[in-house]
């Protein structure tokens, strides 16, 4: 399996990770500085590839549940300036965004896949991806992250997950996206209680029927609290443990905070492991 990927064409014969850049805090003070933010998303991208991270994935709005929403103008601030800064580092960089002003904008700064928690679903989103050649992550979300966990219901959560799923691919060929660019995501926890994500996780073998690559985020996630009874900041292992079972389910890349713990276990995986 491969992926056209921007400057890049991936090969996803052996599981791929996926570090986590979040820039969360204002990147700007009032006489136009770059500040903390900034820098600090910067050396944590640079511990992550150090790390072993085989691409990373920046940030600029949180997609938390119930976390408050970014403007389009203070996105911006955040995600490119990262994306120029790291545009060389070797690997290629996911910029994890809804907003297609933002997408366009990280493409021309150097981006190599836009990680849409929307699916291309915002207007003009299909039109900034297709008119560049980066790759492209359609990932399944019931509701917005303001509301997602207030009440998810399904019938079938597979089969709607699915069905979404076959809707967008459709779609983003139809817009002149070439499946080569394209690959997908279940969404664990957006707009899922834990019975659904456990459903679903388990269900990872029938999303290969798309021929498609798979991503996989579970890294730190509240459904790992609720099975452990962790606080986010004791996830890790657990954070590992999923990981590995989504690997051995199928995914192709793992999208995790903690790089160098999944880089090992991965290397157990792949040593004493199935595949
Ligand atoms: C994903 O699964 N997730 S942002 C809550 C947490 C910890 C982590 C309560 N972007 C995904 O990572 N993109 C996010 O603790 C994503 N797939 C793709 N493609 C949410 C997140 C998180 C939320």
């Amino acid at each position: 399996m491969r992926l056209s990927c921007g400057r890049y064409t991936l090969n996803l014969e052996r599981p791929l990770i996926m570090g986590i850049v979040n820039v969360t805090a204002d990147s700007f003070s009032g006489d136009g500085h770059a500040r903390a933010g900034l820098t600090a998303a910067l050396q944590h991208a640079e511990q992550l590839l150090s790390e072993g991270a085989d691409m990373l994935d920046i940030g600029g709005e949180s997609s938390r549940p119930g976390a408050e929403p970014v403007s389009e103008a203070e996105e911006l601030a955040r995600v490119v300036p990262l994306v120029e800064a790291l545009r060389n580092c070797g690997v290629p960089l996911s910029v994890d965004t809804v907003k297609p002003t933002v997408m366009r904008a990280a493409i021309t700064a150097g981006a190599d896949l836009i990680n849409d928690i929307a699916a291309l679903q915002a207007e003009g989103a299909l039109e900034a991806v297709a008119a560049s050649n980066v790759a492209v992550c359609l990932m399944h979300m019931q509701g917005t992250p303001g509301t997602m966990q207030a009440d998810p219901q399904y019938g079938d959560v597979v089969a709607e997950v699915t069905h979404f799923l076959a809707g967008r691919v459709a779609i983003a060929e139809a817009a002149g996206i070439a499946r080569e660019r394209i690959m997908l995501d279940p969404g664990f926890g957006f707009g899922k209680r834990l019975e659904h994500n456990a459903t679903l996780f388990k269900a990872l073998p029938q999303l290969q029927h798309f021929d498609l690559p798979l991503l996989v985020g579970v890294s730190r996630k509240s459904m790992l609290g609720q099975i452990t009874g962790r606080d986010v900041s004791e996830r890790m292992p657990a954070s590992i443990a999923a990981a590995m079972l989504a690997v051995q389910q199928g995914a192709h890349i793992i999208r995790v905070h903690d790089v160098a713990a999944t880089k090992d276990a991965l290397a157990v995986l792949s040593a004493l492991g199935g595949s």
